[in-house]
């Protein structure tokens, strides 16, 4: 069984999306965000970077925190949507640090600035609208010639891609100049376990109830909220 820390954001589908793919069974322990869930002792023993995802794999006794880890490791630990050779392993990790080094972190600030900052920071929005087509432009490049990410089969590092390609419209951004990742967006988008993932926990989505004006747990954070909340 694995404890599934989780709230309804792209990060967190990338690892339902996951457990869904796999069948493996898990119980899903909501961390809600906009109340500070994130920084109970408890969930900092496990994700001490204050961020869902994590799991706790209870017949292994290991926790993973950070969706790119969680994908790899319960890649490893199933045999499957990785490639099991060392080449396409170390394909496979380039994508995943790619996603959670670039699209994920661009994709978060320009919903920041899309959603939930006061109006009037323009620079800061056309800024990180601009970082998250360039990433869309990468991700166009490597479909040109190749049906998913890592060649033609689906893998973990399509599953990790995939969300913040899924609410691209909500970021303000169309997909009509990558009809590459139009096309792999809907096909990923059809697959059962992918509409389950998504689904989870679906009504608890923010949809604009927590923005930066009236939320300062979420929001505005410093060190101060490791001390402060408990
Ligand atoms: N790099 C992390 C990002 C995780 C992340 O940013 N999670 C957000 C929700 S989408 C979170 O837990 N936010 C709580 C907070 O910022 O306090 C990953 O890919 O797992």
């Amino acid at each position: 069984m694995i404890d599934f820390y989780y709230w309804p954001t792209p990060n967190g589908w990338k690892v339902s999306i996951m457990l869904e793919e796999l069948d493996l069974a898990y119980q899903t322990i909501p961390v809600e965000i906009g109340a500070g869930d994130q920084f109970k002792a408890e969930f900092l023993a496990i994700s001490p970077n204050a961020k869902m995802p994590a799991i706790v794999d209870r017949e292994a006794q290991t926790s993973v925190f950070e969706s790119g880890a969680i994908l790899y490791y319960l890649a490893n630990k199933t045999g499957r949507l990785m490639p099991s050779d060392d080449k396409g392993r170390v394909d496979a990790l380039q994508w995943l640090f790619w996603q959670t080094g670039n699209q994920g972190p661009m994709g978060g600030q320009l919903s920041h600035f899309v959603n939930y900052a006061p109006e009037g920071q323009d620079y800061s929005r056309n800024r990180y609208l601009g970082e998250y087509q360039r990433n869309l432009a990468v991700l166009e490049r490597q479909l040109s010639d190749r049906e998913y990410i890592l060649g033609e089969q689906y893998s973990i590092a399509d599953i990790i891609a995939f969300p913040w390609v899924l609410i691209a419209r909500p970021l303000t951004s169309s997909l009509e100049e990558f009809p590459n990742v139009s096309a792999w967006r809907g096909k990923i988008k059809e697959r059962p376990a992918v509409r389950r993932g998504v689904d989870l926990l679906k009504d608890q989505q923010n949809r604009g109830r927590h923005n930066a004006q009236n939320n300062k747990t979420l929001f505005n954070q410093s060190a101060d909220h490791f001390k402060t909340r408990r």
